[in-house]
Protein backbone atom coordinates (compact mmCIF):
# COMPACT_ATOMS: atom_id res chain seq x y z
CA UNK A 1 0.00 0.00 0.00
CA UNK A 2 1.47 3.40 -0.82
CA UNK A 3 1.56 5.65 1.73
CA UNK A 4 -1.18 8.65 1.84
CA UNK A 5 0.13 11.18 -0.35
CA UNK A 6 -1.81 13.84 2.00
CA UNK A 7 -0.16 15.73 4.54
CA UNK A 8 -3.11 17.60 6.12
CA UNK A 9 -4.54 15.49 8.88
CA UNK A 10 -8.13 14.91 8.95
CA UNK A 11 -9.59 17.31 11.85
CA UNK A 12 -11.88 15.03 13.69
CA UNK A 13 -13.44 15.89 17.20
CA UNK A 14 -15.35 13.53 19.60
CA UNK A 15 -18.15 14.36 21.42
CA UNK A 16 -18.75 11.42 24.45
CA UNK A 17 -21.74 10.54 26.44
CA UNK A 18 -24.58 8.49 27.19
CA UNK A 19 -26.65 10.47 24.66
CA UNK A 20 -29.43 9.06 27.11
CA UNK A 21 -31.06 10.68 25.46
CA UNK A 22 -29.84 12.75 22.20
CA UNK A 23 -30.92 16.09 21.85
CA UNK A 24 -30.17 19.05 19.92
CA UNK A 25 -27.44 20.57 22.92
CA UNK A 26 -25.54 17.89 21.60
CA UNK A 27 -26.51 18.93 17.72
CA UNK A 28 -25.45 22.42 17.85
CA UNK A 29 -22.13 21.87 20.05
CA UNK A 30 -21.37 19.55 16.76
CA UNK A 31 -22.07 22.36 13.98
CA UNK A 32 -19.90 24.86 16.29
CA UNK A 33 -17.47 22.60 16.85
CA UNK A 34 -17.24 21.76 13.17
CA UNK A 35 -17.80 25.69 11.94
CA UNK A 36 -15.17 27.19 14.46
CA UNK A 37 -12.43 24.65 14.95
CA UNK A 38 -12.61 23.86 11.00
CA UNK A 39 -13.23 19.97 11.65
CA UNK A 40 -14.14 17.42 8.71
CA UNK A 41 -15.65 15.60 10.94
CA UNK A 42 -17.16 15.11 14.43
CA UNK A 43 -17.61 11.60 15.87
CA UNK A 44 -20.39 10.62 18.90
CA UNK A 45 -18.81 8.54 20.72
CA UNK A 46 -22.03 6.59 22.71
CA UNK A 47 -21.20 5.43 26.22
CA UNK A 48 -22.67 2.32 27.08
CA UNK A 49 -22.37 3.42 30.91
CA UNK A 50 -21.14 5.73 32.39
CA UNK A 51 -19.56 4.85 35.55
CA UNK A 52 -20.36 8.02 37.66
CA UNK A 53 -23.85 7.43 36.91
CA UNK A 54 -26.62 4.36 37.92
CA UNK A 55 -27.01 1.83 35.08
CA UNK A 56 -30.76 1.31 35.41
CA UNK A 57 -30.88 4.82 34.69
CA UNK A 58 -30.22 3.91 30.77
CA UNK A 59 -32.21 3.38 27.97
CA UNK A 60 -30.97 0.57 25.86
CA UNK A 61 -28.15 1.34 23.80
CA UNK A 62 -29.45 0.32 20.37
CA UNK A 63 -31.99 2.63 21.10
CA UNK A 64 -29.43 5.39 22.04
CA UNK A 65 -27.70 4.96 19.30
CA UNK A 66 -30.78 4.76 16.41
CA UNK A 67 -31.97 8.08 18.40
CA UNK A 68 -28.62 9.86 18.13
CA UNK A 69 -28.63 9.12 14.21
CA UNK A 70 -31.72 10.46 13.84
CA UNK A 71 -30.88 13.62 16.20
CA UNK A 72 -27.32 14.48 14.48
CA UNK A 73 -29.15 13.77 10.87
CA UNK A 74 -25.79 15.79 9.46
CA UNK A 75 -23.23 14.58 6.90
CA UNK A 76 -20.42 15.37 8.96
CA UNK A 77 -21.51 13.45 12.21
CA UNK A 78 -21.00 10.03 12.52
CA UNK A 79 -22.42 8.18 15.04
CA UNK A 80 -20.22 5.76 16.98
CA UNK A 81 -20.27 2.80 19.08
CA UNK A 82 -16.74 2.15 19.72
CA UNK A 83 -16.70 2.10 22.72
CA UNK A 84 -18.98 -0.39 23.13
CA UNK A 85 -17.51 -2.69 20.77
CA UNK A 86 -14.15 -2.49 22.42
CA UNK A 87 -15.71 -2.58 25.97
CA UNK A 88 -14.03 0.65 27.03
CA UNK A 89 -15.83 3.16 29.48
CA UNK A 90 -13.15 5.62 30.45
CA UNK A 91 -12.57 8.67 27.75
CA UNK A 92 -8.95 8.32 28.89
CA UNK A 93 -8.88 4.65 27.11
CA UNK A 94 -10.41 5.74 24.48
CA UNK A 95 -8.62 8.19 22.98
CA UNK A 96 -5.56 6.23 23.58
CA UNK A 97 -7.54 3.40 21.14
CA UNK A 98 -8.99 5.90 18.76
CA UNK A 99 -5.33 7.41 17.99
CA UNK A 100 -3.84 4.00 18.02
CA UNK A 101 -5.39 3.26 15.31
CA UNK A 102 -5.87 6.47 13.65
CA UNK A 103 -2.13 7.71 13.70
CA UNK A 104 -3.31 10.29 10.95
CA UNK A 105 -6.21 11.48 12.65
CA UNK A 106 -6.10 14.86 14.70
CA UNK A 107 -8.51 14.58 17.16
CA UNK A 108 -10.16 17.23 19.22
CA UNK A 109 -12.13 16.30 22.70
CA UNK A 110 -15.38 18.47 22.78
CA UNK A 111 -17.54 19.03 25.79
CA UNK A 112 -20.32 21.14 27.14
CA UNK A 113 -19.63 23.40 29.63
CA UNK A 114 -21.17 21.44 32.62
CA UNK A 115 -18.66 18.49 31.71
CA UNK A 116 -15.94 21.17 32.82
CA UNK A 117 -17.58 21.41 36.19
CA UNK A 118 -16.58 17.75 37.16
CA UNK A 119 -14.09 16.93 34.57
CA UNK A 120 -11.30 16.53 37.48
CA UNK A 121 -13.51 13.88 38.74
CA UNK A 122 -12.56 11.77 35.85
CA UNK A 123 -10.11 8.62 35.26
CA UNK A 124 -6.70 10.57 34.44
CA UNK A 125 -8.39 13.90 33.64
CA UNK A 126 -4.46 15.03 32.91
CA UNK A 127 -3.81 12.32 30.56
CA UNK A 128 -7.05 13.38 28.32
CA UNK A 129 -5.96 16.94 28.73
CA UNK A 130 -2.40 15.69 27.40
CA UNK A 131 -3.14 13.57 25.25
CA UNK A 132 -5.99 15.81 22.92
CA UNK A 133 -6.73 19.65 22.29
CA UNK A 134 -10.04 20.25 24.05
CA UNK A 135 -12.82 22.87 23.13
CA UNK A 136 -15.70 23.43 25.43
CA UNK A 137 -18.38 24.83 24.70
CA UNK A 138 -20.64 27.01 26.83
CA UNK A 139 -24.43 26.38 26.56
CA UNK A 140 -27.37 29.32 26.18
CA UNK A 141 -28.37 30.88 29.66
CA UNK A 142 -25.65 29.22 31.41
CA UNK A 143 -22.85 31.89 32.98
CA UNK A 144 -19.33 31.35 32.54
CA UNK A 145 -19.52 29.51 35.86
CA UNK A 146 -17.03 26.30 34.31
CA UNK A 147 -14.24 28.43 34.38
CA UNK A 148 -14.45 28.78 37.67
CA UNK A 149 -14.30 24.80 38.19
CA UNK A 150 -11.08 22.86 39.42
CA UNK A 151 -10.20 21.74 35.77
CA UNK A 152 -10.59 24.90 34.14
CA UNK A 153 -8.11 26.93 37.16
CA UNK A 154 -5.35 24.08 36.84
CA UNK A 155 -5.53 23.94 33.34
CA UNK A 156 -5.61 27.58 33.11
CA UNK A 157 -2.12 28.90 31.17
CA UNK A 158 -2.85 26.21 28.54
CA UNK A 159 -6.45 28.49 27.23
CA UNK A 160 -6.20 30.08 24.04
CA UNK A 161 -8.62 32.67 22.90
CA UNK A 162 -11.86 31.59 20.74
CA UNK A 163 -10.01 34.27 17.70
CA UNK A 164 -7.43 31.07 17.46
CA UNK A 165 -9.66 28.18 17.92
CA UNK A 166 -8.76 27.19 13.86
CA UNK A 167 -5.68 26.87 14.95
CA UNK A 168 -6.26 24.43 18.15
CA UNK A 169 -6.48 20.82 16.47
CA UNK A 170 -3.11 21.67 15.33
CA UNK A 171 -1.93 22.65 18.60
CA UNK A 172 0.25 20.16 20.80
CA UNK A 173 -1.84 19.35 24.05
CA UNK A 174 -2.62 20.32 26.45
CA UNK A 175 -4.40 23.09 24.71
CA UNK A 176 -8.07 23.99 25.05
CA UNK A 177 -10.41 27.02 24.45
CA UNK A 178 -13.48 28.11 25.62
CA UNK A 179 -16.80 29.36 23.75
CA UNK A 180 -18.33 31.28 26.16
CA UNK A 181 -21.67 31.16 23.37
CA UNK A 182 -22.07 28.17 21.49
CA UNK A 183 -24.83 30.01 19.37
CA UNK A 184 -24.34 28.24 15.98
CA UNK A 185 -22.88 29.80 13.16
CA UNK A 186 -24.13 28.60 10.61
CA UNK A 187 -27.60 30.35 9.47
CA UNK A 188 -30.90 27.29 9.70
CA UNK A 189 -30.85 27.63 5.98
CA UNK A 190 -27.31 26.19 5.54
CA UNK A 191 -28.12 23.73 7.90
CA UNK A 192 -31.19 22.58 6.16
CA UNK A 193 -29.41 22.28 3.15
CA UNK A 194 -26.75 20.33 4.25
CA UNK A 195 -28.96 17.43 6.07
CA UNK A 196 -28.91 13.99 4.47
CA UNK A 197 -30.83 11.18 5.92
CA UNK A 198 -27.94 9.07 7.17
CA UNK A 199 -24.41 9.96 8.92
CA UNK A 200 -21.60 8.02 6.63
CA UNK A 201 -18.39 9.67 6.81
CA UNK A 202 -15.91 8.38 4.59
CA UNK A 203 -12.44 9.49 4.13
CA UNK A 204 -11.27 8.64 0.32
CA UNK A 205 -7.77 10.25 0.21
CA UNK A 206 -6.56 8.64 3.55
CA UNK A 207 -6.54 5.29 4.81
CA UNK A 208 -8.65 5.95 7.87
CA UNK A 209 -10.62 3.48 10.15
CA UNK A 210 -13.99 5.49 10.95
CA UNK A 211 -16.72 4.15 12.82
CA UNK A 212 -19.71 4.20 9.64
CA UNK A 213 -22.94 4.17 10.35
CA UNK A 214 -24.17 0.40 11.29
CA UNK A 215 -20.57 -0.92 10.14
CA UNK A 216 -18.18 -1.29 13.05
CA UNK A 217 -15.84 0.20 11.38
CA UNK A 218 -15.11 0.37 7.39
CA UNK A 219 -11.22 0.78 6.14
CA UNK A 220 -10.66 2.58 2.55
CA UNK A 221 -6.88 0.92 1.56
CA UNK A 222 -7.98 3.12 -1.74
CA UNK A 223 -7.36 0.15 -4.35
CA UNK A 224 -5.97 0.81 -7.31
CA UNK A 225 -8.82 0.82 -10.05
CA UNK A 226 -6.80 0.37 -12.94
CA UNK A 227 -6.69 2.43 -16.23
CA UNK A 228 -9.06 0.75 -18.19
CA UNK A 229 -7.26 2.93 -21.40
CA UNK A 230 -3.74 2.31 -20.56
CA UNK A 231 -4.88 -1.79 -19.95
CA UNK A 232 -6.28 -1.94 -23.02
CA UNK A 233 -3.64 0.22 -25.25
CA UNK A 234 -1.31 -2.25 -23.32
CA UNK A 235 -3.33 -5.93 -24.28
CA UNK A 236 -4.20 -5.01 -27.22
CA UNK A 237 0.23 -4.25 -28.09
CA UNK A 238 0.80 -8.01 -27.11
CA UNK A 239 1.21 -10.86 -30.02
CA UNK A 240 -1.54 -12.88 -27.75
CA UNK A 241 -4.34 -9.86 -27.34
CA UNK A 242 -5.25 -10.02 -24.43
CA UNK A 243 -7.33 -7.97 -21.47
CA UNK A 244 -7.96 -8.69 -17.50
CA UNK A 245 -11.74 -9.95 -17.09
CA UNK A 246 -12.07 -7.31 -14.24
CA UNK A 247 -13.01 -4.92 -17.04
CA UNK A 248 -15.96 -6.89 -17.51
CA UNK A 249 -17.81 -6.23 -14.60
CA UNK A 250 -19.52 -2.71 -15.14
CA UNK A 251 -22.90 -1.97 -14.44
CA UNK A 252 -23.69 -3.95 -17.75
CA UNK A 253 -21.48 -6.55 -16.81
CA UNK A 254 -22.43 -7.38 -13.25
CA UNK A 255 -26.46 -8.01 -14.76
CA UNK A 256 -25.21 -9.80 -17.30
CA UNK A 257 -23.24 -11.93 -14.93
CA UNK A 258 -25.91 -12.32 -12.31
CA UNK A 259 -27.97 -13.68 -15.59
CA UNK A 260 -25.44 -16.45 -15.97
CA UNK A 261 -25.97 -17.84 -12.60
CA UNK A 262 -29.20 -18.62 -13.17
CA UNK A 263 -28.98 -20.65 -16.81
CA UNK A 264 -29.43 -24.02 -17.16
CA UNK A 265 -26.44 -24.86 -18.64
CA UNK A 266 -24.16 -22.52 -15.91
CA UNK A 267 -23.68 -25.27 -13.17
CA UNK A 268 -21.47 -23.30 -10.81
CA UNK A 269 -23.35 -21.25 -8.75
CA UNK A 270 -25.95 -23.29 -8.21
CA UNK A 271 -23.97 -26.43 -7.54
CA UNK A 272 -21.68 -24.44 -4.56
CA UNK A 273 -24.48 -23.42 -2.89
CA UNK A 274 -25.50 -27.29 -3.06
CA UNK A 275 -22.37 -28.21 -1.44
CA UNK A 276 -22.18 -25.91 1.15
CA UNK A 277 -26.29 -25.63 2.42
CA UNK A 278 -25.64 -29.76 2.45
CA UNK A 279 -22.66 -29.44 4.22
CA UNK A 280 -23.51 -26.72 6.47
CA UNK A 281 -23.16 -28.80 9.60
CA UNK A 282 -20.18 -30.45 8.72
CA UNK A 283 -18.25 -27.62 7.35
CA UNK A 284 -19.21 -25.26 10.60
CA UNK A 285 -17.79 -28.20 12.88
CA UNK A 286 -14.87 -28.16 11.21
CA UNK A 287 -14.04 -23.75 11.65
CA UNK A 288 -14.90 -23.98 15.45
CA UNK A 289 -16.49 -21.54 17.60
CA UNK A 290 -15.84 -17.84 17.81
CA UNK A 291 -14.43 -17.26 14.40
CA UNK A 292 -14.26 -13.97 12.53
CA UNK A 293 -15.35 -14.02 8.74
CA UNK A 294 -12.74 -12.26 6.23
CA UNK A 295 -14.82 -12.61 2.14
CA UNK A 296 -12.83 -11.64 -0.21
CA UNK A 297 -14.69 -9.87 -2.88
CA UNK A 298 -17.53 -9.76 -1.08
CA UNK A 299 -19.88 -8.43 -3.58
CA UNK A 300 -23.66 -8.56 -2.69
CA UNK A 301 -22.31 -10.12 0.62
CA UNK A 302 -24.75 -13.32 -0.74
CA UNK A 303 -23.26 -15.96 0.64
CA UNK A 304 -22.37 -14.93 4.09
CA UNK A 305 -25.86 -16.21 5.12
CA UNK A 306 -24.62 -20.42 3.57
CA UNK A 307 -21.86 -19.91 6.07
CA UNK A 308 -23.21 -17.64 9.29
CA UNK A 309 -26.39 -19.38 10.45
CA UNK A 310 -24.58 -22.49 11.17
CA UNK A 311 -21.48 -21.24 13.03
CA UNK A 312 -21.21 -21.34 16.43
CA UNK A 313 -20.24 -17.81 18.23
CA UNK A 314 -18.94 -16.43 14.84
CA UNK A 315 -17.35 -12.69 16.05
CA UNK A 316 -17.67 -11.07 13.14
CA UNK A 317 -17.99 -10.62 9.34
CA UNK A 318 -15.44 -8.21 7.39
CA UNK A 319 -16.71 -7.78 3.92
CA UNK A 320 -13.99 -6.84 1.50
CA UNK A 321 -14.66 -5.82 -2.12
CA UNK A 322 -12.90 -3.35 -4.59
CA UNK A 323 -16.20 -1.42 -5.70
CA UNK A 324 -16.47 0.91 -2.60
CA UNK A 325 -19.78 1.88 -3.42
CA UNK A 326 -20.99 -1.46 -3.68
CA UNK A 327 -19.48 -2.26 -1.04
CA UNK A 328 -20.56 0.50 1.44
CA UNK A 329 -24.27 -0.01 0.48
CA UNK A 330 -23.84 -4.05 0.75
CA UNK A 331 -22.29 -4.80 4.06
CA UNK A 332 -23.94 -1.50 5.49
CA UNK A 333 -27.40 -3.78 4.66
CA UNK A 334 -25.89 -7.09 5.71
CA UNK A 335 -24.64 -5.32 8.88
CA UNK A 336 -28.56 -4.43 9.37
CA UNK A 337 -29.39 -8.22 9.78
CA UNK A 338 -26.80 -10.06 10.97
CA UNK A 339 -26.41 -10.79 14.69
CA UNK A 340 -22.31 -10.08 14.91
CA UNK A 341 -20.66 -6.76 14.11
CA UNK A 342 -19.96 -6.41 10.28
CA UNK A 343 -17.07 -4.24 8.91
CA UNK A 344 -15.98 -2.98 5.58
CA UNK A 345 -12.71 -2.95 3.89
CA UNK A 346 -12.37 -1.26 0.87
CA UNK A 347 -9.43 -3.17 -1.17
CA UNK A 348 -7.71 -4.92 -4.19
CA UNK A 349 -7.00 -8.61 -2.96
CA UNK A 350 -3.99 -8.56 -5.90
CA UNK A 351 -2.11 -6.27 -3.03
CA UNK A 352 -1.08 -6.86 0.77
CA UNK A 353 -4.08 -6.59 3.52
CA UNK A 354 -3.24 -5.85 6.72
CA UNK A 355 -6.76 -5.70 8.68
CA UNK A 356 -7.26 -3.74 12.08
CA UNK A 357 -7.71 -6.84 13.75
CA UNK A 358 -7.77 -5.48 17.40
CA UNK A 359 -11.42 -3.78 16.88
CA UNK A 360 -13.10 -6.81 16.89
CA UNK A 361 -11.55 -8.37 20.10
CA UNK A 362 -13.40 -11.48 20.67
CA UNK A 363 -12.30 -13.62 17.63
CA UNK A 364 -11.01 -16.59 18.69
CA UNK A 365 -9.38 -17.37 15.09
CA UNK A 366 -9.92 -15.71 11.50
CA UNK A 367 -11.53 -17.77 8.69
CA UNK A 368 -10.45 -16.05 4.76
CA UNK A 369 -13.72 -17.19 2.80
CA UNK A 370 -13.50 -16.91 -1.00
CA UNK A 371 -16.12 -18.59 -2.57
CA UNK A 372 -17.53 -18.74 -6.17
CA UNK A 373 -14.33 -20.13 -8.19
CA UNK A 374 -13.27 -16.64 -8.53
CA UNK A 375 -9.84 -18.12 -7.59
CA UNK A 376 -9.84 -20.04 -11.07
CA UNK A 377 -9.53 -16.39 -12.51
CA UNK A 378 -5.75 -16.52 -11.49
CA UNK A 379 -3.11 -17.81 -13.54
CA UNK A 380 -1.52 -20.97 -11.02
CA UNK A 381 1.22 -18.44 -9.71
CA UNK A 382 -0.83 -15.98 -9.20
CA UNK A 383 -2.84 -18.28 -6.74
CA UNK A 384 -0.02 -19.59 -5.04
CA UNK A 385 0.72 -16.09 -4.33
CA UNK A 386 -3.19 -14.71 -3.44
CA UNK A 387 -2.94 -17.79 -1.08
CA UNK A 388 0.40 -16.58 0.46
CA UNK A 389 -1.13 -13.20 0.96
CA UNK A 390 -4.25 -14.49 2.44
CA UNK A 391 -1.68 -16.37 4.91
CA UNK A 392 -0.26 -12.91 6.05
CA UNK A 393 -3.47 -11.28 6.29
CA UNK A 394 -5.14 -13.56 8.13
CA UNK A 395 -2.47 -14.53 10.72
CA UNK A 396 -1.41 -17.58 12.77
CA UNK A 397 -4.30 -20.23 13.19
CA UNK A 398 -6.57 -18.76 10.64
CA UNK A 399 -8.60 -21.38 8.47
CA UNK A 400 -9.52 -20.09 5.20
CA UNK A 401 -12.34 -21.44 2.75
CA UNK A 402 -12.30 -21.17 -0.56
CA UNK A 403 -14.89 -22.72 -3.49
CA UNK A 404 -13.53 -23.66 -6.74
CA UNK A 405 -14.79 -25.66 -10.12
CA UNK A 406 -13.81 -29.35 -10.63
CA UNK A 407 -12.59 -30.73 -13.42
CA UNK A 408 -15.30 -32.46 -15.42
CA UNK A 409 -16.80 -33.64 -18.67
CA UNK A 410 -15.74 -31.47 -21.17
CA UNK A 411 -18.91 -31.35 -22.87
CA UNK A 412 -20.33 -30.08 -19.84
CA UNK A 413 -17.86 -27.41 -19.13
CA UNK A 414 -17.90 -25.70 -22.53
CA UNK A 415 -21.78 -25.75 -22.51
CA UNK A 416 -21.22 -23.70 -19.54
CA UNK A 417 -19.66 -21.05 -21.27
CA UNK A 418 -21.66 -21.43 -24.72
CA UNK A 419 -25.15 -20.90 -23.53
CA UNK A 420 -27.85 -21.43 -26.00
CA UNK A 421 -29.67 -17.83 -25.24
CA UNK A 422 -26.01 -16.01 -25.52
CA UNK A 423 -25.89 -14.41 -22.58
CA UNK A 424 -22.55 -15.56 -22.08
CA UNK A 425 -21.64 -13.88 -25.36
CA UNK A 426 -23.51 -11.08 -24.19
CA UNK A 427 -21.42 -10.69 -21.30
CA UNK A 428 -18.28 -11.26 -23.49
CA UNK A 429 -18.66 -9.19 -26.06
CA UNK A 430 -19.87 -6.13 -23.26
CA UNK A 431 -16.23 -5.86 -23.37
CA UNK A 432 -15.76 -4.13 -26.75
CA UNK A 433 -19.13 -2.24 -26.22
CA UNK A 434 -17.40 -0.66 -23.38
CA UNK A 435 -14.07 -0.21 -25.18
CA UNK A 436 -16.01 1.55 -27.98
CA UNK A 437 -18.22 3.61 -25.69
CA UNK A 438 -15.82 4.58 -22.60
CA UNK A 439 -12.87 4.77 -24.90
CA UNK A 440 -13.92 6.37 -28.06
CA UNK A 441 -12.34 3.15 -30.44
CA UNK A 442 -13.15 2.31 -33.26
CA UNK A 443 -14.31 -0.95 -33.67
CA UNK A 444 -17.27 -2.70 -35.40
CA UNK A 445 -18.16 -4.82 -32.88
CA UNK A 446 -19.76 -7.37 -35.33
CA UNK A 447 -16.46 -8.31 -36.98
CA UNK A 448 -16.29 -9.98 -33.78
CA UNK A 449 -17.51 -13.72 -32.33
CA UNK A 450 -17.61 -15.14 -28.37
CA UNK A 451 -15.34 -18.05 -28.50
CA UNK A 452 -14.83 -20.00 -25.01
CA UNK A 453 -13.49 -23.32 -25.45
CA UNK A 454 -11.46 -26.13 -22.64
CA UNK A 455 -7.85 -25.79 -23.05
CA UNK A 456 -7.32 -29.55 -21.49
CA UNK A 457 -3.26 -28.87 -21.12
CA UNK A 458 -4.83 -25.54 -18.72
CA UNK A 459 -7.07 -27.68 -17.09
CA UNK A 460 -9.20 -24.15 -18.00
CA UNK A 461 -11.95 -22.71 -19.64
CA UNK A 462 -10.77 -19.65 -22.32
CA UNK A 463 -13.02 -16.97 -23.28
CA UNK A 464 -11.74 -14.95 -26.14
CA UNK A 465 -13.31 -12.38 -28.48
CA UNK A 466 -12.14 -13.60 -32.34
CA UNK A 467 -12.11 -11.81 -35.18
CA UNK A 468 -14.91 -12.75 -38.09
CA UNK A 469 -12.90 -11.22 -41.12
CA UNK A 470 -10.01 -9.24 -40.93
CA UNK A 471 -10.67 -5.89 -39.01
CA UNK A 472 -9.13 -3.42 -37.10
CA UNK A 473 -9.50 -1.41 -33.47
CA UNK A 474 -8.52 2.49 -33.63
CA UNK A 475 -7.73 3.17 -30.11
CA UNK A 476 -6.24 6.86 -29.45
CA UNK A 477 -3.86 6.96 -32.87
CA UNK A 478 -3.00 3.27 -32.53
CA UNK A 479 -4.05 0.73 -34.85
CA UNK A 480 -4.52 -2.88 -33.79
CA UNK A 481 -5.21 -5.28 -36.67
CA UNK A 482 -6.72 -8.89 -36.35
CA UNK A 483 -6.47 -11.30 -38.79
CA UNK A 484 -9.43 -13.76 -39.54
CA UNK A 485 -9.40 -15.98 -36.77
CA UNK A 486 -7.32 -14.05 -34.51
CA UNK A 487 -8.72 -13.32 -30.38
CA UNK A 488 -8.54 -11.39 -28.11
CA UNK A 489 -8.16 -13.26 -24.44
CA UNK A 490 -10.24 -12.02 -22.03
CA UNK A 491 -10.72 -14.94 -19.29
CA UNK A 492 -9.10 -17.73 -17.71
CA UNK A 493 -11.76 -20.22 -15.91
CA UNK A 494 -9.28 -22.33 -14.12
CA UNK A 495 -10.63 -26.04 -13.37
CA UNK A 496 -9.01 -28.10 -10.56
CA UNK A 497 -8.84 -31.71 -9.48
CA UNK A 498 -8.60 -31.83 -5.54
CA UNK A 499 -5.14 -33.56 -6.22
CA UNK A 500 -3.92 -30.70 -7.99
CA UNK A 501 -5.58 -28.09 -5.65
CA UNK A 502 -4.38 -29.65 -2.72
CA UNK A 503 -0.82 -29.54 -4.85
CA UNK A 504 -1.12 -26.12 -5.56
CA UNK A 505 -1.73 -25.23 -1.64
CA UNK A 506 1.06 -27.27 -0.27
CA UNK A 507 3.41 -24.59 -2.09
CA UNK A 508 1.70 -22.29 0.48
CA UNK A 509 1.70 -22.05 3.89
CA UNK A 510 -1.52 -23.66 4.57
CA UNK A 511 -2.76 -27.46 4.67
CA UNK A 512 -5.59 -28.52 3.27
CA UNK A 513 -7.91 -29.89 6.50
CA UNK A 514 -11.62 -30.92 4.69
CA UNK A 515 -13.13 -30.80 1.63
CA UNK A 516 -16.72 -31.53 0.53
CA UNK A 517 -18.04 -31.80 -2.62
CA UNK A 518 -21.27 -32.67 -4.76
CA UNK A 519 -22.61 -36.01 -5.37
CA UNK A 520 -21.22 -35.35 -9.16
CA UNK A 521 -17.97 -33.91 -8.42
CA UNK A 522 -18.12 -30.97 -9.65
CA UNK A 523 -17.27 -28.45 -7.02
CA UNK A 524 -15.67 -28.18 -4.24
CA UNK A 525 -15.11 -26.11 -0.54
CA UNK A 526 -11.66 -26.54 0.92
CA UNK A 527 -11.21 -25.68 4.50
CA UNK A 528 -7.41 -25.09 4.68
CA UNK A 529 -5.59 -24.27 7.63
CA UNK A 530 -2.12 -22.63 8.63
CA UNK A 531 -1.80 -23.90 12.17
C1 LIG B 1 -17.00 -15.45 -11.68
C2 LIG B 1 -14.92 -16.15 -12.52
C3 LIG B 1 -16.32 -17.69 -11.41
O1 LIG B 1 -15.22 -18.28 -14.40
O2 LIG B 1 -17.18 -19.18 -14.33
C4 LIG B 1 -18.92 -16.91 -16.09
C5 LIG B 1 -17.02 -15.86 -14.64
N1 LIG B 1 -17.23 -16.14 -17.13
N2 LIG B 1 -19.10 -17.10 -17.39
C6 LIG B 1 -16.42 -18.23 -14.16
C7 LIG B 1 -17.72 -16.29 -15.90
C8 LIG B 1 -18.09 -16.61 -18.02
C9 LIG B 1 -17.01 -16.93 -13.59
N3 LIG B 1 -16.30 -16.54 -12.34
Amino acid sequence: MPPSQKTERRRIGLLGGSFNPPHQGHREISLAALERLGLDAVWWLVTPGNPLKDPKIYADYEDRLRLARIVANHPDIVVSDFERRRGLTYTAETLDALQAINPNAAFVWLMGADGLDNFHQWKEWRHIAETVPMAVFNRPGHTDEALASEAAKELAAFRIDPDNAMLLSETEPPVWVFFPDTENPLSSTAIRSRKISHSLTIDRDDELIAPCGALAFFLDLNPDLGDFRADVIEGLSKLQKSISPKYFYDETGSKLFDQITELEEYYPTRTEKAVFLENAEAITAAIGSRAAIFEYGSGSSEKIEWLVKGLEEPAAYVAMDISRDHLLENASAIAEVLPIPVAAVCADFHSPIELPKDLLPSADHWLGYFPGSTIGNMTRDAAKDFLTRAADTLGAGAQFLVGFDLVKDKAVLEAAYNDARGVTAAFNMNLLRRIKAELGARLDPDDFEHYAFYNEDEDRIEMHLRALRPTVIELDGHEFSFDEGETLHTENSHKFTLEKFEALVNQTPWRLEKSWADEKGWFAACLLGNR
